[in-house]
């Protein structure tokens, strides 16, 4: 029997490759794993405690709040606040982001940008839904107060990414920018344990992954790869949850799509807590992500924390011909 390796285990052991001496950025992952879990309890049992339904709110986005949004929400922030290893938080459940007041959490380095629970109109119907989670030094002076513009920095300059998938299993997989691990929740001992190491994606798939609903609001050159996808046989597999989606295509290849519509000129998912952490994970393993002006997604600036993009994401090879589509049939240069 091969021996288990905890997520804090693994986390401790490759602390060296983490630019982080003190050991601060080995807590902070360990609070989100901490949240991880506890988020996961409630996801579980939703059906059975009443927790379901839209508790009547809507977020900035203008989604429907349900209320393991806010419940997740909450939890997250509750164990970044009380590790101390954060000093502020942005998140798609919250208009504006949060500084933390306690003077071990103003004195750290690092900030969090997440969407606590990516996919949660799926709650109701148990599809899988998942914890999006990036981590930036702050720009600012540690011990100063936290300013807007320590939120807005590109992908590249994330420190950490990783998402938490509560599906059949529930699993954690991040990165620190030294490959990407997958940990597995083993309820019975409490503990994400190590289960998928070093997760390559492969350099191309079998799947397609789109909302083929928006197929006549897209723009022709996405229609045109679309077509491609089909005519190639590929299977089209689309949940509306992102980091669904997206997991399956880390193991089984393919490729993601949220082009432009009509209703989100600028593409629906956002920059700074859904497309950017992905985008470091996916690249971190091996695969590409652009948004569908060809642009790398984790080079784009972030001008506000609610900032939408298109994006296109998964194996290198699918990324690639989705380009020359757009190369080919664009009616705009690219
Ligand atoms: P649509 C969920 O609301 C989400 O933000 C992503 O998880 C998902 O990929 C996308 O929106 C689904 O959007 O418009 O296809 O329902």
């Amino acid at each position: 029997m091969n021996k288990i390796v905890t997520l804090d285990e693994f986390i401790i052991q490759n602390q060296e490759m983490h630019q982080d001496a003190g050991g601060h950025l080995t807590r902070l992952l360990r609070d989100i794993g901490i949240a991880g879990k506890i988020i996961n309890r409630e996801v579980n049992k939703a059906g059975l405690v009443n927790i379901l339904g839209i508790d009547g709110s809507a977020n900035i986005s203008g989604d429907e709040v349900q209320k393991l949004d806010v419940f997740s929400n909450e939890k997250m922030i509750e164990c970044l606040r009380s590790g101390g290893q954060c000093c502020g938080i942005a998140s798609e459940e919250l208009d504006e982001f949060i500084r933390f007041t306690n003077k071990q959490s103003m004195n750290s380095d690092y900030i969090v940008v997440m969407d606590p629970l990516d996919g949660s109109s799926n709650i109701d119907v148990n599809v899988s839904v998942g914890t999006i989670f990036g981590i930036y030094k702050r720009k600012s002076k540690a011990g100063t107060k936290l300013k807007a513009d320590d939120f807005l920095q590109k992908g590249t300059d994330l420190v950490a990414s990783g998402y938490v998938l509560y599906g059949t299993s529930t699993i954690l997989v991040y990165t620190t920018g030294n490959g990407v691990n997958g940990f597995t929740l083993d309820p019975t001992i409490g503990e994400f344990c190590l289960s998928h190491p070093d997760i390559k994606i492969p350099q191309r798939g079998n799947y397609y992954s789109v909302n083929q609903g928006y197929y006549l609001k897209f723009d022709v050159e996405m229609r045109r790869f679309i077509d491609e996808c089909s005519d190639m046989n590929l299977r089209l597999r689309y949940i509306g949850s992102m980091v669904s989606d997206i997991h399956r295509i880390m193991f089984q290849g393919g490729i993601f799509l949220y082009p432009n519509t009509r209703k989100y000129p600028e593409g629906k998912l956002r920059l700074l807590y859904e497309c950017n952490p992905m985008s470091m994970i996916v690249e971190q393993a091996g695969g590409k992500a652009m948004n569908c002006r060809l642009e790398r997604i984790l080079d784009l600036p972030v001008s506000h924390v609610h900032q939408r993009s298109t994006i296109a994401i998964g194996s290198p090879d699918m990324v690639d011909e989705m380009k020359t589509f757009v190369q080919r049939y664009s009616a705009v240069p690219v």
